[in-house]
């Protein structure tokens, strides 16, 4: 393994023993642990492991966990802090319901009552209003058992077709353009097949302080001599220590990759041999290409022609590379199209599958991988099967013990889901994991949609805003409160371990499901007793499916330190019985084979080759126009998390980052006669946010830059657009037309925010 670079920017944070220090954190505390739990961070897709340290039934520090081989003890700033929100006394400990009289707004009672009322309250709105009428939003941050339970619960419990997830505003656009270019949706390589490769191409993604333990791979491979391309609208930390930064205009990647694209076709830097071996499609693409002229590109992206040239020069005549991409490319009404953009790239240099050479999608939500293959997606079964797929359902019936005709069909997005409370189709909601009210686009829609509900039942173990709008609540559990298995980044499972048990009359997060299923009066198959239970029933129902969990089993992952599937327990070609089958770090290596193509090709169709796909480019939704004349763009910071419901709540990570702030190139300031902590309005069609001004050289003049870690007349959601991409039904959170203008003071940020009819 390489040595790891120094941090220049801090990022990061490594730990022996004797630099526990650096971190503030208390790392040698005089108070003694009983004992250190081998776990992982609750954050984000990386899941770095982290040994927690425990007394009297309390997390009270961390060490480094250096054996762990994805972060080898690394970890950012929210994995250092996390084990602060336990003891936060926000924590949830009693249930609570709705209750004007109380100066908080809500009273407590007890878990049994609150059980009762919310299965009271399905039941009735059920007979009443038929199944349909009831809603479930889920989480990628629960583990794949809960994800699993959740989307069987939906289904066989509450009969309704309508559920959907987080996930569906974070890797949709990324899994649906895998789907359609590999029939298999992760990341081909472990990160470390990154260190010694060529050219690392990072697009539409702050890999710096979103991914940071990633980051570090990429810094390594640096080290080693590899190029770093960076596209992004804003020079962000990795673009600064990168050597070809392509300063694309916010909604117009496809334009880019199909530019590029072209250039390598008119110098013949492709891999000819791979793309007749191994794909399909490759002249409709090159067709299309042909009209993305390089002025024209230019001219479209704002990405000058040499900058381009280069791109395509280091792309096109690289031995080897990766390519990965995150939000700031997928988060489009043409999300999917910009991912298959990447994906040609990919597959015209025959890059892939390779050690040294690979692509991924670099996850978000801790679970964001295990978590949208299992079946919390309106259109999915578990293992990746599809919901509308008859073969798919009668063996996912057979597995819950139903018939088949008793499934659901496909529901609908998540967006669509509150667009069904708006029109008073759905009248009673159950959510976990998920705080739409901060995280959806055009968040006042969602504000009143919430007060249109008959029942509101929310999961969790703090109260986060959307919360606020419940009849219950119910105080789940933190990931160190359960077990259970999470899918990170490389595609490796992972096994997060119980340090704590739930306090009060909190519960994981598994038992309220299955509790609410015994008081609905549905118990049959909510009856398991552990976490391990529902994972073997879940290796079951993933058999012979895409995402194949079949082989892998608690123990193994303790093992070898965690497990990439597909895991098999069968030979998908013969059918014959694999004994322990080690799992796949690596897919679409040369004699690999898989269900779907059962060895005719390593990529997952019939005839085992992946898809070019014509990615074409279409303007954003609500684009910059002379009205609203700036791009507005929106994203995060490394000190906090999401909606923020965790680390608004972790003082020394509130400290690193306060509140948010517009930033803005110091040109677009000048002419706005705004300067460096004034207080600037932006404004779309949707709404107004007045916060302080962050003048920096490090972005496009023409784009201003929110982060949406904050709620009510702070929420960056006022603003955005709810407009999403046909195929994924991502929102497109980063591109709209904005103004903006000099404020004359500070916003009452304590104003009630009321739902705009
Ligand atoms: N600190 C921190 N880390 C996190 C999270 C967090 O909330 N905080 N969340 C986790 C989750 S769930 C996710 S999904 C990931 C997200 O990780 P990222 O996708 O890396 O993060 P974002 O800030 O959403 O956006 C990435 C970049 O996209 C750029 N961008 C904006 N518009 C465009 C565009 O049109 N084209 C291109 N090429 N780039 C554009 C933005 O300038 C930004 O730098 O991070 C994970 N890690
Ligand atoms: N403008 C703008 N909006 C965005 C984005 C953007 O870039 N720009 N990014 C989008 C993306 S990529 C994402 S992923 C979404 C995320 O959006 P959300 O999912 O709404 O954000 P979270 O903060 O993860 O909210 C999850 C809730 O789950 C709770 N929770 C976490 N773990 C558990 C658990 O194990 N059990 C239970 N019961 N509860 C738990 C937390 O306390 C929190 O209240 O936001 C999206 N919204
Ligand atoms: S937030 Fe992500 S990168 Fe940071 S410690 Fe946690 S898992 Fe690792
Ligand atoms: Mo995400």
């Amino acid at each position: 393994m390489a040595e790891i670079p120094a941090d220049p920017l801090r990022i990061i944070e490594r730990f022996g023993p004797h630099l526990s220090a650096m971190t503030g954190a208390r790392l040698s505390t005089s108070v003694e642990p009983d004992r250190l739990v081998k776990t992982h961070c609750c954050f984000c897709g990386q899941q770095c492991g982290i040994q927690l340290k425990v007394r009297d039934n309390e997390v009270i520090g961390f060490e480094p966990w250096e054996e762990f081989p994805f972060n080898r003890g690394m970890l950012c700033p929210k994995g250092v802090k996390r084990y602060l929100q336990g003891s936060h006394p926000d924590r949830l400990t009693t249930a609570l319901r709705r209750d004007p009289s109380s100066a908080s707004g809500f009273s407590s009672l007890p878990y049994g009552e609150a059980i009762i009322r919310v299965a009271n309250e399905i039941a009735r709105i059920q007979q009443t209003h038929g199944p349909g009428a009831i809603g479930v939003l889920g989480g990628a941050s629960l583990t794949t058992e809960k994800t699993y339970l959740l989307g069987k619960f939906a289904r066989v419990c509450l009969k309704t077709p309508f559920i959907d997830y987080n996930g569906r505003l974070c890797m949709v656009s990324a899994g649906a353009a895998n789907k359609k270019a590999f029939g298999i949706d992760r990341t081909t390589n472990p990160w470390s097949d990154m260190v010694g490769t060529d050219v690392i191409w990072v697009a539409g993604s702050n890999v710096a302080e979103c991914s940071p333990i990633t980051t570090n791979y990429i810094w390594q491979a640096r080290e080693q001599g590899a190029k770093i391309i960076v596209q992004d609208p804003r020079i962000t930390p990795a673009a600064r220590t990168c050597d070809l930064y392509l300063p694309v205009k916010p909604g117009r990647d496809a334009a880019l990759f199909a530019g590029v694209l072209q250039i390598m076709i008119e110098r013949d830097w492709l891999d000819h041999a791979f793309i007749d071996a191994h794909t399909v499609g490759f002249d409709q693409v090159a067709a299309y290409c042909s009209e993305w002229t390089l002025p024209r590109t230019a001219e479209v992206t704002g990405v000058p022609q040499r900058a381009l040239m280069l791109a395509a020069e280091w792309w096109g005549t690289a031995k080897t590379s990766f390519l990965f991409h995150a939000r700031g490319i997928e988060h489009h009404s043409n999300g999917v199209q910009n991912s298959l953009g990447t994906i040609n790239l990919v597959l015209a240099s025959g890059r892939i599958g390779k050690p040294k050479s690979g692509y991924g999608t670099i996850v978000g939500q801790a679970n964001g991988q295990g978590g949208r293959e299992h079946g919390q997606k309106c259109d999915q079964l578990p293992g990746w099967r599809d919901i509308s797929n008859p073969e798919h359902r009668q063996y996912i019936a057979g597995v819950w013990g139903i018939d088949e005709q008793e499934l659901p069909g496909p529901g609908v997005d998540a967006y669509e889901l509150f667009r069904k409370i708006d029109r008073g189709e759905i009248k009673g909601l159950l959510s976990i994991c998920f705080n739409p009210k901060v995280s959806l686009p055009d968040n006042a829609f969602v504000t009143r949609c919430l007060e249109k509900l008959e029942f509101y039942a929310a999961i969790d173990f703090f109260l986060n805003d959307t919360a606020w709008h419940a009849d219950v609540v119910l105080p789940g559990s933190l990931h160190e409160e359960d077990e259970g298995t999470v899918t990170q980044v490389e595609g490796r499972i992972i096994k997060v371990n119980k340090a704590v048990d739930c306090p009060g009359d909190a519960r994981e997060d598994w038992r309220i499901i299955q509790d609410i299923a015994h008081a609905i009066g549905r118990p049959h198959g909510f009856t398991f007793t552990e976490p391990r239970e529902i994972f073997e029933e879940l290796r079951v129902a993933s058999k012979g499916g895409v995402a194949d969990y079949s082989g892998v089993t608690y123990e193994k992952i303790t093992q070898q330190l965690g497990v990439f599937w597909p895991c098999y327990s069968e030979d998908p070609r013969t059918g014959v019985a694999i004994a322990d089958h080690p799992g796949t770090p690596r897919l679409f290596e040369a004699g690999s084979y898989n269900p779907v193509a059962r060895g005719s090709g390593p990529f997952y169709f019939p005839d085992g080759r992946a898809r070019f796909n014509v990615a074409d480019y279409r303007p954003p939704v609500d684009d910059a126009s002379d009205e609203y004349p700036i791009y507005l763009t929106t994203g995060r910071v490394v000190s906090q998390f999401l909606s923020g419901t965790q680390t608004r709540r972790i003082g020394p990570l509130v400290k690193q980052y306060p509140e948010p702030r517009i930033e803005m190139h110091p040109r677009l300031a000048a002419k706005l006669g705004i300067t460096d902590g004034e207080w600037a309005t932006a404004e779309t069609r949707r709404g107004t946010i007045t916060l302080k001004a962050q003048v920096v050289t490090t972005i496009r003049p023409d784009t201003i830059f929110i982060p949406y870690h904050w709620a009510g007349r702070k929420s960056a959601n006022q603003l955005t657009v709810a407009a999403q991409d046909p195929i994924s039904k991502i929102p497109q959170y980063k591109v709209c037309g904005c103004r903006v203008r000099k404020a004359d003071g500070p916003p009452d940020y304590d104003a009630v925010l009321e739902p705009q009819q």
